[in-house]
């Protein structure tokens, strides 16, 4: 005899409609997060003309990436935890009642493998390795819509459970098996606890030695800084008779021999790297004063810049800075990190380094600053 599995077969309470809204209360609040904090992290990579951007507070970035990444890795267990208890539903049948429910099963779909898609390649992302054919950041950024669209729809359609599963638990609930229910959410959110703990020690130093599942720690590296593209990766050539040139809509052109730019005005700053793959780290750089070097060379004050690398090879060789950011005192053309002449792959002769901007925008082996 054939026995027809129905969602009727899964009688445990961890299957059933108060978990699932649980679970889902869970996951909308952590998608939303991760939305937001994902289009602030996509926009600051190129920042477009509206998207005013302060260089204060000096550690927002690094706040709202840091919950991006960690939040997204949290968000894991609850995911997996979601779709186990939900499952039973693929014995639903008629597996399509009406065009509606047809529309509204669409939905879920997207969102479940939208989900799983913005999980993965953002796991692979962190972890530096690429083994998909397209553009990581282009495509995690569409499927975001297509995710956070899908979940509320999802949300509108599912309202109603919602509601229910915040009333207090009634006979029926009650008289259902299986393990406890709240038991069984306290483990799922144990799980992510975990996942944050021994990851977010990779932004957040006090923490770097639980952070055995992180990708890099914030101590590790030259001058006990990480780093993600060496020098020799980016097929920096430097040249004997190097210059730092400032040019473009400038009163006085400026070409800066290493001995030149020493005999500027030093100055230091406490400022972190904040890489938009998670991980961050406090460093001390001293060096010169952007803003003075753009007085020197007689820039207007709404001026844009460029700031251009002597590497050959690779993206992130420039970098655009706006007005708040070339202003504000602690940003560096820094020539020193930790006390050290900078590390080659720190950016040797000279580095950006800027408050409140993704790392990627600091740029290293500094050579022009173009002013538009
Ligand atoms: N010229 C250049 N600058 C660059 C990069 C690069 O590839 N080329 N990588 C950026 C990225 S993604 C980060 S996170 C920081 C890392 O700085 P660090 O290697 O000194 O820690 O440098 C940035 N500056
Ligand atoms: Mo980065």
């Amino acid at each position: 005899m054939v026995r027809r599995i129905t969602p009727m077969n899964f009688t445990s309470r961890l299957h059933d409609e108060r978990t699932a809204s649980w679970l889902g209360i869970w996951l909308g609040v952590s998608f939303t997060v991760t939305f937001i904090t994902g289009l602030i992290s996509h926009f600051l990579q190129a920042p477009p003309d509206w998207m005013l951007w302060p260089s204060q507070p000096v550690n927002l970035y690094r706040f709202t990436q840091g919950l991006h990444v960690i939040g997204g890795l949290a968000t894991l267990p609850l995911l997996l935890a979601k779709m186990w208890t939900v499952y039973p539903k693929l014995w639903q049948r008629p597996v399509v009642r009406s065009a509606a429910h047809a529309l509204e099963r669409g939905f879920v779909f997207l969102l479940v493998a939208g989900s799983l898609f913005q999980l993965v390649t953002g796991l692979f992302n962190i972890s530096y390795w690429y083994p998909f054919p397209f553009f990581f950041t282009a495509a995690h950024y569409s499927t975001a819509y297509i995710v956070y669209g899908a979940l509320l729809v999802h949300v509108a359609n599912e309202w109603a459970k919602v509601r229910r599963a915040l009333d207090p638990p009634t006979a029926h609930d009650a008289s259902q098996s299986g393990p406890s229910r709240r038991g069984f959410l306290t483990a799922v959110a144990a799980a992510s606890g975990v996942v944050a703990l021994t990851t977010v020690g990779e932004t957040y130093a006090p923490l770097a030695s639980l952070a055995v599942l992180a990708p890099r720690r914030p101590r590790v590296g030259p001058q006990r800084l990480p780093v993600n593209r060496s020098a020799r990766a980016a097929r920096v050539i430097l040249p004997a008779d190097y210059r730092l040139t400032v040019s473009g809509a400038v009163r006085r052109p400026l070409a800066l021999s290493l001995t030149d730019l020493a005999a500027l005005s030093q100055h230091t700053s406490a400022l972190p790297i904040t890489c938009v793959e998670g991980w961050s780290a406090d460093a001390t750089w001293t060096g010169v004063r952007l803003h003075d070097l753009l007085q020197l060379a007689g820039a207007d004050d709404d001026a844009r810049l460029r700031v251009e690398s002597l590497q050959t090879r690779g993206g992130y060789g420039t970098s655009m800075v706006g007005p708040p950011h070339w202003q504000d005192p602690l940003t560096l053309l820094a020539l020193r990190l930790n006390g050290e002449t900078l590390h080659l792959d720190h950016g040797y002769p000279c580095r950006l380094i800027a408050p409140n901007r993704p790392g990627v925008l600091q740029t290293k082996w500094v050579t022009r600053v173009v002013v538009l």
